[in-house]
């Protein structure tokens, strides 16, 4: 398992350029300044079309493609190309958007995951597709309001579930899967330092809130990434070969009331609704701590 590093012990050099195109606050930026960081001098970036290009303004090799349900390929391709000229140890890293990870990449996600390709998939996950206007995807949280699920006569926000995915890499068997947040840096960092020492499929999902989408003043970022961990809505855990840790378990969980209120996109809630995700957080919290330390399946 991970253990978390802190912010002095990962060194002052930066792999980013200082200034970038994203919106101010933005969560993603953050993951792409802490991941490249934790991985040092030596990896290659796949991206595909997303927010990325305006904030993973990383000092590394990378490879780009338009089609965001390509990463799974991209990622293998390079792989198997460093494999064959003998350069296993050059990590080969992809910083990917929930869209292109949960949804139109998840079936070169999940091949990638089957066939144990030896990559590091790191989702950062604004819960919609933020680069096109911010349309739901399958991360986003339920009843918030998107472009796609607006607030009307007929309409509540976002019905469904969220799907699982760091669940659902762990089942198929990936070596390590782990959930991270922007508001937990050390944390972010154990568990890429980590992944990094290890060969074979990786997968890091790490909430990154998105001002812009999420309706919230960009100076509170962190204070919503955080309320979220603290109120169950996005716990903090690892699965290594099976085994799951709780990387943070309070003594009470926050109510998620407090953390929704933050977010414009919740702003129409009615208690109703407000009850019914606090009733999933916490069978999905209870469930989690009933498997703390021990396999998951
Ligand atoms: C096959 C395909 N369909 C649609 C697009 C247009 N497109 C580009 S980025 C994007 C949204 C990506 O969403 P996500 O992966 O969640 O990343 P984010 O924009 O939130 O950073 C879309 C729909 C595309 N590039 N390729
Ligand atoms: S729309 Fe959201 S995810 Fe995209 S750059 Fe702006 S803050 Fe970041």
């Amino acid at each position: 398992m991970s253990r978390p590093i802190p912010l002095h012990e990962i060194g002052e050099k930066e792999y980013i350029d200082p200034a970038n195109q994203a919106c101010q606050g933005c969560g993603g930026a953050i993951v792409s300044r802490l991941v490249s960081k934790a991985l040092g001098d030596c990896f290659v970036r796949a991206e595909v079309a997303c927010c990325g290009p305006a904030f993973m303004n990383i000092r590394a090799p990378s490879i780009y493609v338009e089609v965001f349900e390509g990463a799974g390929a991209l990622m293998t391709g390079i792989s198997r190309g460093l494999k064959r000229i003998g350069r296993e140890d050059v990590v080969v890293l992809g910083i990917i958007g929930d869209g292109g990870t949960v949804d139109i990449g998840y079936q070169g996600l999940s091949a990638a995951a089957e066939r144990n390709e030896n990559i590091l998939w790191v989702c950062y996950d604004n819960e919609a597709y933020m680069n096109t206007g911010g349309q739901k995807s399958g991360a986003t949280t339920p009843y918030a309001a998107t472009t796609t699920t607006p607030i009307g006569e007929y309409s509540r926000g976002k019905l469904e579930r969220r799907k699982n995915v760091p669940l659902l890499m762990a089942m198929q068997g990936a070596p390590y899967v782990a959930t991270a947040s922007v508001a937990y840096p050390e944390d972010l960092l154990g568990k890429l330092v980590h992944a990094k020492g290890i060969k074979g499929f990786r997968y890091i999902h790490v909430s990154s809130p998105c001002p812009t989408g999420w309706g919230y003043d960009p100076k509170d970022t962190i204070k919503v990434a955080r309320g979220m961990v603290q109120s169950g809505l996005w716990p903090l855990y690892e699965v290594s070969n099976g085994i799951l840790k709780l990387n943070y378990k309070p003594k009470e969980l926050k109510p998620v009331r407090e953390v929704l209120k933050m977010q414009g996109r919740f702003r129409h809630l009615t208690d109703e609704e407000v009850d019914r995700i606090q009733g999933e957080v916490d069978a999905f919290w209870s469930r989690l701590v009933e498997k703390d330390g021990g396999n998951i399946f």
